[in-house]
């Protein structure tokens, strides 16, 4: 995800060692009551940086036990709940994986407004009690797969984009949704700097068609593993959709606007050669700089916990084939 010059030159300006990282991490975990053994050793993993942190270390940060209707469709295994909420991409927070469990447990998600507007006859203010109890929730088993080329198996919990969409009375004129993250520098160190924030233009922005952000499996998740969202998850809620690269499922959202022109989104303006507006899962387009023909699907944290595996068209959900069957995705990556 990152832009690799920048990222490299920055890293040598800064001059961080592993040892440093190392004993900032533990006086940040400290001070959250974080206790359990934390050796070098799991620090320096290679494949991942989530394996520092193990099972019995409680985060601050309190999520609560939600109501929905269980999944239909069964996808076994899980990703680890550990791990899927402490291997993370959220800029806002920090660049390294374990940063935003790190960084994000004082993040404040009651009071929270998630407007709906743009071309749209009754616009929407959802407030954090809204967001659980308007819509009906329900479990969704999704793979994730990131344009880093690893991916997780999670159960998210939430509701149909569709059903916010239409709630909000769309105009006919309305062609796109564009979604926008919280701006809150005071709570996201990301936003305050631009090293620890991976040089991205905050708020993050993201955007999808009309008939994409329509389409049943598309989702704002405000829970996973049977619980509200943890913030280095995008709590109180983000977007979920399956068959397009991760950085499309947009965090902690505040704003969903209805436009008739194809919105910016934010990996697309940092590097528009390497992430475009579609982001579709694609076996078949690499990334200018690494395959997208496989990937490595984390599961947990043991040794047989990671495999390496095929990409799939759409990430395995051929059913939105039918949106693309006018459009060169080589073209429209
Ligand atoms: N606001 C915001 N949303 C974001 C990101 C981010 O940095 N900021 N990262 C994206 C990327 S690259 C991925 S892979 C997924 C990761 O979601 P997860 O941490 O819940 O697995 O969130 C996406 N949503
Ligand atoms: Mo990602």
């Amino acid at each position: 995800m990152l832009i690799k010059s920048w990222k490299n030159s920055q890293l040598k300006d800064n001059d961080v060692t592993d040892e440093q990282v190392y004993h900032d991490r533990r006086s940040v975990l400290k001070k959250l009551g974080f206790t359990g053994a934390m050796t070098l050793l799991s620090q320096s993993a290679v494949a991942g940086s989530f394996d520092w942190f193990s099972k019995d270390e409680t985060p601050a940060f309190k999520t609560t036990p939600l109501n929905f209707t269980k999944a239909k469709e069964q996808l076994n295994p899980l990703t680890d709940e550990s791990v899927a909420t402490s291997y993370n991409n959220f800029y806002e927070f920090g660049t390294s994986k374990s940063d935003p469990l790190e960084n994000a447990q004082e993040f404040n998600v009651d009071p929270w407004k998630l407007e709906v507007g743009g071309l749209v006859e009754s616009p929407l203010s959802l407030d954090y009690d809204d967001l659980l109890s308007k819509f009906s929730l329900e479990e969704r088993i999704y793979r994730l797969r990131c344009v880093e080329a690893w991916s997780m198996v999670v159960p998210w919990i939430g509701f149909r984009l569709a059903d916010l969409i239409k709630a909000a009375k769309p105009l006919s004129s309305a062609k796109y949704v564009s979604f926008q993250t919280l701006y809150s520098p005071e709570q996201m160190p990301g936003q305050r700097s631009r090293f620890v924030g991976g040089g991205v233009d905050y708020p993050y922005v993201e955007g999808l068609t009309i008939d994409e952000a329509m389409h049943d499996l598309s989702i704002m998740s405000v829970g996973m593993y049977g619980k509200t969202l943890p913030p280095q998850n995008g709590a109180p809620v983000r977007l979920v959709v399956p068959w397009k690269y991760g950085f499309k499922s947009i965090k902690s959202v505040v704003k969903i606007e209805l436009t008739d022109k194809e919105p910016p989104t934010t990996w697309n303006i940092l590097a528009p050669d390497e992430y475009g507006f579609y982001a579709n899962v694609n076996p078949n387009v690499d990334h200018p700089r690494w395959s997208q023909g496989r990937e490595r699907r984390i599961l947990g944290t043991g040794l047989n916990a990671q495999q390496r595996i095929d990409t799939k068209m759409f990430n395995g959900y051929s059913e939105v084939a039918s949106l693309y069957s006018s459009l060169d995705l080589r073209r429209f990556y």
